[in-house]
């Protein structure tokens, strides 16, 4: 299973979920489908927060799914983070691990523990048994993905998409700096859930 039929079988199912997307090919496969840039989805410059950033996200708005879509080499970065989401284990979040092994998007080395790492097994250590899946099969993955979608807990969901660079792969590129998107999103959610993210003066 390459990284573009993964994001292609998963946005069968995008039905206005919040989604956050954090740096290198998370971002490009999601904003190559779904841009110019909406609003609608928040990208992480910064590679390790994507996962804080959604946790707070689903614990604000319990109501909406939020799908997170983080690479590797982000989650490395913020390993601590799966603790987190043990403790917290929000259930209208899944978190989705684009696992090619190595940072894909910088030609860069492999991740630290390349070889070794087991999501699933992970999990199990983290309490959080069933609740990590990993997929490596796009039959495998179509069949079992509305399931895990639809599960009534907290669900991180591994993608096994292989080191290779996929064939289709420009890079959109955000056409406003990090700032504007953060404004441009937090007024996206502020009209879609009535919630208020600024203060009075509306910034
Ligand atoms: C904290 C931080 N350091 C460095 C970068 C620069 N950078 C952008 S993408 C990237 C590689 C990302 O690797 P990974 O998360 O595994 O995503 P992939 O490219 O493999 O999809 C790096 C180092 C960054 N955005 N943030
Ligand atoms: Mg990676």
């Amino acid at each position: 299973m390459n990284v573009t039929e993964a994001f292609g079988i998963i946005d069968e199912h995008y039905d206005r979920q919040l989604v956050v997307t954090g740096t290198g090919t998370a971002t490009q496969e999601w904003h190559r489908r779904h841009g110019p840039w909406d609003d609608d989805a928040f990208h992480v410059h910064t590679m390790g927060l994507t996962s804080s950033f959604a946790l707070g996200l689903a614990v604000a708005q319990p109501d909406r799914q939020v799908w997170a879509f983080e690479g590797d080499g982000g989650l490395v970065m913020n390993f601590g983070t799966l603790t987190t989401y043990s403790e917290y284990r929000p259930p209208n979040l899944r978190y989705f691990l684009v696992s090619n092994r190595r940072h894909r998007t910088i030609e860069g080395p492999p991740i630290p523990a390349a070889d070794h790492l087991d999501y699933e097994q992970l999990g199990r250590g983290l309490g959080l048994e069933g609740q990590v899946v990993s997929f490596d099969d796009t039959e495998v993955l179509s069949k079992e993905l509305p399931s895990v979608l639809a599960d009534d807990r907290f669900m991180l969901i591994v993608l096994e998409v292989g080191p290779e660079r996929p064939a289709e792969n420009p890079k959109p590129k955000a056409p406003y700096e990090a700032a504007e998107i953060k404004y441009r999103f937090a007024r996206y959610i502020e009209r879609e859930t009535g919630a208020r993210v600024f203060g009075k003066l509306g910034y």
